[in-house]
């Protein structure tokens, strides 16, 4: 087990910025259930865990299967073991403090049985405050040592496509392609697909997420490839879409279109934007080349602890972007018969502009 140590961010924790949206709220706790909000505050990475943070301290309650990883990765939080589960563990600890904390609580995160447990345990003096998206806020812009972790989780899922690529020939399942790509990406170091790969050939690359079945890929198909890796806890996501044989003048027109709409729309990122004007600017460049009703789906999303994070990249959104957020651009058209085809590369907002941070191939393959 490798420590990853709790970034600080111009002297001040995670923990200590998430305790800045207190009074806001107001609350005089937070309650974090969900555990890459759990992961990115204090650094554990188990499957059990409740963090409890107050205005001077915080616990992170987790079962004794994880006493001894507890100790290795935890900072910021002191850690309590509960024996007769977290939510008992806490309650004990609301019973004894005085008056009626202010407890805020993650309301899509915790479920009703939890709340109704904390509620007797804590004797029913908890005021309840939801507090909606507090964590994914912080998370939504990467840190140094955030950015560096997803350079790498991007360079590798680059030459994980790139090599199974080279190798692709028709008469594979999909299923296959799905899996060698997932295998070379644990040789390659990660610790897994940070979703499930999707490979879809012929007409079914029409359908957006579509998931990879045993129909073997045919010479004259479109095959669209959309994977990416968890490498030290951050994901990476990344799009290509290839041809297997010589592709027709429309299809290559197609594929055209779409790289000029995911290029004009990492061209309008930088700090301010909204992230519906990087929406808009690739629906444009569709609309222009009359393809705008094939764009069934938003133009990208954050990520990084997990594969969806705020913000989304999509119409109408009025959250400004901002240097560190990390965001796939990922128009695609979908044209029911014929087949699809998206292109898709992560970017980091960087001071002026977008850094790509995928690098394999945009030029259309055709194999
Ligand atoms: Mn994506």
């Amino acid at each position: 087990v490798t420590k990853e140590p709790v970034q600080r961010n111009s002297g001040r924790s995670r923990i200590d910025r998430l305790r800045l949206f207190f009074p806001g709220l107001p609350a005089d706790a937070l309650l974090v259930t969900h555990l890459p909000n759990i992961r990115y505050l204090c650094g554990f990475t188990g499957s059990n865990a409740l963090l409890y943070v107050e205005s001077l301290s915080a616990t992170l309650f987790t079962d004794s299967r994880y006493t001894i990883q507890a100790r290795e990765e935890v900072s910021d939080a002191q850690i309590s073991i509960a024996k007769h589960g977290l939510i008992k563990s806490l309650g004990n600890i609301l019973a004894r403090r005085p008056g009626r904390p202010r407890l805020g609580y993650e309301p899509s995160q915790l479920t009703v049985a939890q709340k109704d447990e904390l509620q007797s345990a804590a004797g029913a003096r908890i005021r309840w405050v939801a507090a909606p998206l507090g964590v994914e806020k912080l998370r939504a812009v990467k840190d140094a040592s955030e950015q560096v972790l997803m350079r790498d989780a991007a360079a590798l899922i680059s030459k994980v496509w790139t090599e199974v690529v080279a190798g692709i020939k028709p008469g594979t399942a999909e299923l296959a392609v799905a899996a060698e790509m997932e295998y070379a990406m644990k040789l390659q170091g990660a610790s897994g697909p940070s979703f499930d790969s999707i490979v879809a050939s012929g007409p079914r690359s029409a359908l957006p997420h579509a998931r990879p079945t045993s129909k073997l890929l045919k010479k004259n198909e479109l095959l669209v490839l959309d994977q990416g890796a968890i490498l030290r806890g951050y994901c990476s996501d990344m799009t290509r879409t290839v041809f297997l044989g010589h592709a027709s003048a429309r299809v290559r027109g197609l594929y055209q279109a779409v790289l000029e709409a995911k290029d004009t729309a990492t061209a309008a990122i930088r700090p301010g934007i909204k992230a519906g004007e990087v929406d808009a600017a690739a629906r444009k460049v569709l609309q222009r080349h009359k393809l705008g009703q094939y764009f069934t789906h938003s133009t990208g999303h954050g990520l990084g602890i997990e594969i969806h994070e705020l913000p989304r990249l999509g119409k109408n959104e009025d959250i400004m972007l901002q240097e560190g957020m990390a965001l796939t651009v990922e128009p695609g058209v979908y044209i029911q018969g014929l087949g699809g085809i998206r292109i898709e590369d992560e970017v980091l907002v960087t001071a002026k502009a977008a850094e790509v941070l995928t690098s394999a191939t945009r030029k259309f393959l055709e194999l």
